[in-house]
């Protein structure tokens, strides 16, 4: 890269922080947050060390590998090309558009979101896996059919906020795709307006310090908390009468589904007093501006859709949707969907109907039963399936059935070691790339910059795909071939141009919050309204109102005495899910996964502050470093998630966890939830 100054993105979170690089010598001098950008402000956080280890790590994938039976080879580009094309073509030729499927991570940014994606069309296959049963989608599908969309919080007009199941301390997330001014100041701006912020964790999480107060809720129960708290706000009058008879269907339904839920029984299960469930209820619904945040700490359970739902009832029955100081409909800026082929063709989607992909247990089982629906050949991209989902052991199992493993990273990564063709990729700080960000400003688009020359022969994913593509339909049309024709052609609907984002680094485009939006449109349901009860639900199978249900699927019961205690992890600041571990630079102060523990857990157990700790449960073993904390519940350990490549020789959480249950609407399993006991490292 030639020396200067640059205006860039950080591209290791979804938060995409503005990002501002001075390059001298090809190497970077200085750092600074952008104090433009809306969504960082200048702030940017700790992991940031590792931009330049990320391009000069030895690790760095740099030529195309093919497994061959003495290991990997090293192949040129073209080689590598043909071989992806002529697998390809061999099983759309023998099965069907049914047999690729496509697997995408986080879509942490745009690249990760849209690689590969026009080469599926251009196979004229939609069907699509990843991260999207334990991340997000479960909670937007409860959204949606309850509300026909996913609003964000409005957290500057709030008077009471409620951060449920989120740290955004560790991970810079608040809500879902929003940029909210200053991401790091957005609660403290609150709370020195007067607002309360009110945590429901099961843990002391980093973000309880700046917070009013923390609700520990039992892990997997929050759909009793949040019945009981309907229940109280239906028996004392405290809903929003006109909402809920102009907007809303099924309040009686509703009502009467709540109607077991007594703030003792609740107490019961969710372990918070009666007192504070009735406390809880009464601010909510009597604040005049108070929203809710709903974060990933509610996802991977066997009751996430349902439970999301009792929290958006909530959300409804209060007013809260659509309102200012509640949870918004954002104006986002337009884009082009890539693949725009019919979801409903996507293969096995049949069994989990309401969800906008394949749920990666489904896809799973598909695999390991032979199914013949289960796909032949899949194409991976900037994911690592083995060891983000359930069960680590029967996932690798299942990708190893596959007829042709396709991955495209920048390390070696766990899911890489199976494949039978490793495609090196720039990263983010290697090329161009933009992100689209909603505000409560205005929506805008940022633009990702190299920073520095890719090491060896990496390329874009864009480039690689326009290449086999061509290779297996020379006819078909495709209109971007690099990183800058890809941006042109998906921003299109926008009017954004690359030239005018390399030029203004952050353009805006002018369309006002507007709240209130049901009541000239109605919501995006079949009924038009809020469906509190839902047909659609009814007729895919499931409750049309929302139940409680078993959030480990029954297995936290199991094993009790041998297995005494409750398994649940956590996602420290340092990393970025399974990536980064392998840095010097960020693993200096973090040097394996920890487990945090009470301090009677670790006295019972013989086990000291930073010593080392075995765990076991019924599928897996690992060791990590105790950290004794207090006010952690007793009987509850919380691992570290995200180790376990063979780069960075930590313990694979997803080797404990259980792929046995998982929620019959979107695919997610208990890993937050399960039995282990534990040994101090002899
Ligand atoms: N037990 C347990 N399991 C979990 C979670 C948990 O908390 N606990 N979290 C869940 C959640 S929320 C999510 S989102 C998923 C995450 O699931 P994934 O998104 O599949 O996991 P990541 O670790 O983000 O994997 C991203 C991969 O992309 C690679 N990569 C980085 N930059 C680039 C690039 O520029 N190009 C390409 N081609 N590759 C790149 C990285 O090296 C990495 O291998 O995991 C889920 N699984
Ligand atoms: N540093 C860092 N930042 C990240 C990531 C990362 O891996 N590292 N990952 C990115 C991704 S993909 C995502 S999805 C986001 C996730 O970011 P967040 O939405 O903040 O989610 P988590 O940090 O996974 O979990 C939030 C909290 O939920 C709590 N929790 C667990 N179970 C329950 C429960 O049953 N009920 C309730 N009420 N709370 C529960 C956990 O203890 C945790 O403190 O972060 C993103 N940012
Ligand atoms: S890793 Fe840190 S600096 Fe980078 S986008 Fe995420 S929060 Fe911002
Ligand atoms: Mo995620």
């Amino acid at each position: 890269m030639k020396d200067g100054v640059y205006r860039s993105l950080c591209g290791m979170c979804h938060n995409s922080c503005g990002i501002i690089a001075r390059i001298e010598s090809g190497k970077l001098a200085e750092l600074k947050g952008d104090p433009e950008h809306p969504a960082n402000r200048g702030y940017l956080c700790s992991k940031v060390a590792a931009i330049e280890e990320i391009t000069r790590s030895p690790d760095r994938l740099q030529t195309p590998l093919k497994k061959t039976s003495a290991g990997f080879r090293e192949i040129s580009w073209d080689a590598a090309f043909d071989f992806a094309a002529e697998k390809l073509s061999a099983v759309l030729r023998k099965y069907g558009p049914k047999g690729l499927i496509r697997c995408g991570g986080a879509p942490v940014n745009y690249e990760a979101r849209d690689g590969f994606q026009y080469l599926m069309k251009v196979c004229g296959s939609v069907s699509g896996t990843g991260s999207s049963s334990s991340c997000m989608v479960p909670r937007a599908t409860a959204f949606n059919f309850m509300i026909g969309g996913k609003p964000e919080p409005d957290f500057d007009n709030a008077d009471m906020i409620i951060m449920w199941g989120s740290n955004p301390a560790a991970t810079n997330r608040l809500g879902n795709y929003c940029a909210y001014d200053g991401v790091n100041k957005v609660l403290d701006r609150a709370r020195n307006r007067g607002a309360s912020v009110i945590f429901i964790d099961p843990l002391r999480s980093e973000s309880i310090k700046n917070s009013d107060e923390w609700i520990p809720i039992n892990n997997g129960t929050d759909s009793v908390l949040a019945l009981a708290m309907i229940r109280h706000i239906v028996e004392n009058g405290l809903y929003h009468k006109d909402f809920v008879s102009t907007y809303t269907v099924g309040f009686e339904k509703l009502a009467e589904q709540a109607q077991p839920y007594s703030p003792e029984s609740a107490a019961d299960i969710t372990g918070i007093p009666a007192e504070a469930i009735i406390s809880l209820a009464d601010r909510f619904a009597k604040s005049p501006r108070a929203t809710i945040c709903d974060g990933n700490g509610l996802d991977m359970y066997c009751n996430t859709v349902y439970t999301v739902q009792t929290i958006v009832a909530l959300l409804g029955l209060t007013g809260r949707i659509d309102a200012e100081g509640g949870v918004v409909f954002l104006p986002f800026v337009p884009q082009r969907a890539l693949n725009d082929l019919n979801p409903a063709d996507m293969a096995l989607r049949y069994k989990f109907p309401l969800f906008r992909d394949v749920p990666f247990s489904a896809l799973k089982e598909a695999l390991l039963s032979n199914d013949p629906d289960s796909p032949k050949a899949m194409i991976v991209h900037h994911a690592n399936p083995a060891i983000i989902n359930a069960n680590s052991a029967r996932t690798k199992a299942a990708l190893e059935k596959l007829e042709f493993l396709m991955v495209d990273d920048i390390f070696m990564t766990a899911t890489a070691q199976l494949a039978d063709l490793v495609l090196p990729s720039v990263s983010s700080f290697e090329r161009y790339c933009y992100k689209a960000y909603s505000s409560f400003d205005r929506g805008f688009a940022a633009l990702s910059r190299p920073l520095f020359d890719a090491p060896g022969q990496a390329k874009t994913v864009f480039e690689m795909e326009y290449e086999i593509a061509k290779r297996i339909n020379p006819s078909a049309s495709h209109p971007f071939w690099d990183d800058k024709s890809w941006i042109n052609f998906v921003l299109s609907p926008s009017h954004i141009t690359f030239d005018m984002l390399d030029e203004q680094q952050i353009v805006y485009i002018d369309k006002p919050v507007v709240y209130h939006k049901y009541k000239s449109a109605g919501f995006a349901t079949p009924s038009k309204k809020m469906e509190l009860y839902s047909e659609r639900m009814k007729k895919s199978g499931y409750s049309p109102v929302p139940i409680v249900c078993d959030a480990s699927g029954g297995t936290q019961n199991e094993n009790a005495e041998e297995y005494p205690l409750l398994v649940t992890n956590r996602r420290p600041g340092a990393f970025v899910q399974t990536t980064l571990h392998n840095l010097s630079s960020l693993t200096g102060n973090n040097p394996m996964p920890e487990m945090w523990i009470s301090k009677q857990d670790a006295d019972e157990n013989g086990i000291f502050n930073k010593s080392v700790v075995i765990v076991e449960t019924k599928n897996g073993r690992g060791e990590f470093m105790a950290n004794i904390r207090p006010e952690q519940k007793k009987g509850l350990i919380a691992l570290d998630f995200g180790w376990g490549n063979p780069t960075d020789n930590g313990a694979d959480f997803n080797m404990l966890t259980d792929d046995s249950v998982y929620d019959p609407i979107g695919g997610g399993s208990p890993q937050r939830i399960f039995r282990g006991r534990i040994a101090a490292r002899p």
